[in-house]
């Protein structure tokens, strides 16, 4: 197992959310002890739609203290930013013209960040090839993700497959890896949207950054289904099922257990104790995320990351190019 390859990130297009954390995050802690994990901050990716600059630095530094924080240790996983590594930029563009206008236009990530836009930017258009590039530059075998990022995936398993077929075997087909529960963590104000760190409404999601106190009030104030029975039902009860996800990945309760505990309680008692749960699990982490910022350990790390990431990426590049033809000097 150890030597099976994991590749990953996070955009810094704001503040890393309970979704982020649940559907990804958690996954990357886990997987640094069984396997070669890679996880990077896609700043790259974050200026696929307008970024201010001071903000961009502050958050890029922020979700690789919250890696961190969140568990994540740099003697066993390469942490870095994707800026820093400049093969990104180059396989992107190779991707980019390896990639069709049909199949990127179905992308309902860009579907849904273009909708009512009067001038929609290019590189959210071939945001797909640039994550395919993250990925087979570092030949990765498995991808932790969210469910949001299931086409992006298939494309990018597409454009391997392509580029084999064309210039001879070079990218293994990366797989998916979901969490069991919570890969889709809804926005509290509308279970319909996926929770996302860059929805205007604050209300909207849990930041992994939140004050205890801010993260009560929002889960008191979070959309419910009418009626008053807990009860997992996706169909029929989305409001509330997607908060017994979050208590689920929350806590060591399974759904079924949650379902028995609050059974005639309706939902106040409910929203109360998943309220401290996600406290219980966020405080810890905010605390070792002051401890990082205050110690200035970051920058190190993250040069350390991108010593040992330009490594796998330049030697991934160099090949890519010799089978399509360029004149490598
Ligand atoms: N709501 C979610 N539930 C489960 N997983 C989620 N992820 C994002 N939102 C949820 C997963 O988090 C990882 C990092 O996501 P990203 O930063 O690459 O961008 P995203 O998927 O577009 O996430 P956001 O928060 O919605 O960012 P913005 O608002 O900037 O677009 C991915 O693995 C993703 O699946």
């Amino acid at each position: 197992m150890a030597n099976l390859r994991v590749l990953s990130g996070m955009q810094p297009s704001g503040r890393l959310t309970l979704g982020n954390y649940i559907g990804a995050l958690k996954n990357y802690v886990k997987l640094q002890h069984t396997h070669d994990c890679y996880f990077m901050v896609v700043d790259l990716h974050a200026i696929t739609v307008p970024q201010e600059p001071e903000a961009l630095r502050e958050q890029s530094e922020a979700v690789s203290a919250l890696y961190l924080a969140a568990g994540i240790d740099p003697s066993k996983a390469t942490i870095f930013l994707q800026s820093t590594v400049s093969e990104h930029a180059e396989l992107g563009w190779i991707m980019t013209t390896l990639s069709y206008m049909g199949e990127l236009e179905r992308m309902t990530q860009f579907k849904e960040k273009s909708a009512g836009k009067e001038s929609v930017g290019v590189g959210l258009f071939t945001y797909p090839s640039l994550m395919a590039a993250d990925i087979l530059l570092y030949n990765a075998d498995l991808v932790p993700v969210g469910d949001d990022q299931r086409q992006h995936l298939e494309i990018t398993r597409d454009l391997a497959h392509r580029f084999n077929t064309r210039y001879g075997d070079m990218f293994k087909l990366p797989e998916p890896y979901y969490p069991e529960v919570g890969a889709r963590i809804m926005s509290l104000d509308d279970a319909s949207k996926k929770m996302s760190k860059s929805n205007p409404n604050p209300g909207s999601y849990i930041a992994m950054l939140d004050e205890p106190d801010v993260i009560r009030k929002k889960i008191s104030r979070a959309v419910t289904d009418s009626g008053r029975e807990v009860k997992y039902d996706p169909a029929n009860k989305p409001e509330i099922s997607n908060l017994m996800s979050i208590y689920s990945m929350c806590s060591d309760l399974s759904l079924a257990e949650i379902e028995a505990r609050y059974e005639g309680q309706g939902y106040g008692p409910f929203k109360k104790d998943l309220a401290e749960a996600v406290v219980a699990v966020l405080e810890p982490i905010q605390a070792r995320y002051r401890e990082i910022r205050a110690s200035g350990e970051l920058h190190d790390v993250l040069r350390q990351g991108r010593e040992r990431a330009s490594e796998l990426a330049a030697a991934t590049l160099k090949q890519v190019k010799e089978k399509m033809g360029f004149v490598v000097l």
